[in-house]
């Protein structure tokens, strides 16, 4: 048996964090260490590592379509950012879309 994800924890209520946004399949929390005024993870609760580990094409539609209602919950416009492997910048093995939003004007990055 293998260690539950950070994420799994939080799911299970194991470890806190403000959750925005939860149903059967998906969990929102807030980003422990935000880099946007409004910075949230869309989360399945289905593991996966990464998000190319999902092959199936209705449950990326969800999950995507999931992270778009979220972000639409908090902010007109917005950014959704998928790190994919260490070499993209994931530090989390349980897939989740990053959801950035709430800058004055646009992002400070551009
Ligand atoms: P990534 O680099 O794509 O794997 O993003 C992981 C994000 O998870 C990162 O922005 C920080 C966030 N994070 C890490 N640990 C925790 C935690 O314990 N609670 C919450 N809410 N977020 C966390």
């Amino acid at each position: 048996m293998t260690a539950p994800t950070l994420f799994e924890r939080i799911i299970a209520r194991d470890l806190p964090s403000e959750i925005v946004y939860e149903d059967e399949r998906y969990i929102a929390i807030c980003d422990i260490a935000p880099k946007a005024p409004i910075h949230l993870l869309v989360i399945p609760k289905k593991v996966t590592a990464r998000l190319d580990d999902i092959t199936d094409t209705a449950e990326l539609g969800d999950l995507w379509q999931t992270a778009i209602k979220v972000a639409r919950q908090h902010a007109q416009d917005y950014r959704l950012v998928v790190n994919c492997g260490e070499g993209g910048g994931q530090v989390v093995f349980h897939t989740h879309i990053h959801v950035l939003a709430g800058w004055d004007g646009a992002p400070e990055s551009d």
